[in-house]
């Protein structure tokens, strides 16, 4: 009897833990700025993490296949800045070189592909350039 209730117990679990890897999507992930705020300039390397929210675990494989950064924020969204990716410096870091011409809030929209994770994951971040 008391074999059963265990069995039956770690049946439950397992089932659980299969229900949140099925259920887990693109919105589990959450892409943050490493930095409160950027230097403002031309070739400026900017840097987000990408932490899987539920475990609050860093993303390490992810593969960046969209970028845009414009000034969206400060309602200049036709002032759109080069982007290229460039290695992060610590696992679940993900660096871009962009050019942040004046002082203010820019967009960084980029988009992932996460291993196990079939939707795209997107990120949405802003980025405060200063003097
Ligand atoms: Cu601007």
């Amino acid at each position: 009897m008391k074999t059963n209730y265990l069995l039956a117990a770690a049946v439950a679990v397992v089932l659980s833990l299969a229900n949140t890897a099925a259920f887990a999507g693109a919105a589990d992930y959450k892409f943050e700025s490493v930095a409160p705020e950027w230097k403002k300039g031309d070739d400026v390397v900017v840097a987000v993490r990408l932490t899987h929210t539920p475990t609050g675990k860093p993303v390490t494989d992810a593969v960046i296949v969209r970028t845009r950064v414009d000034m969206g924020p400060d309602n200049m969204a036709d002032m759109v800045s080069p982007v290229a990716v460039v290695p992060g410096k610590e696992p679940g870091v993900y660096a871009f070189k962009t050019d942040l011409p004046m002082a203010g809030r820019y967009l960084l929209s980029v988009a992932a592909k996460v291993q196990g994770e079939p939707e795209t994951v997107v990120g949405k971040v802003i980025l405060k350039a200063v003097k």
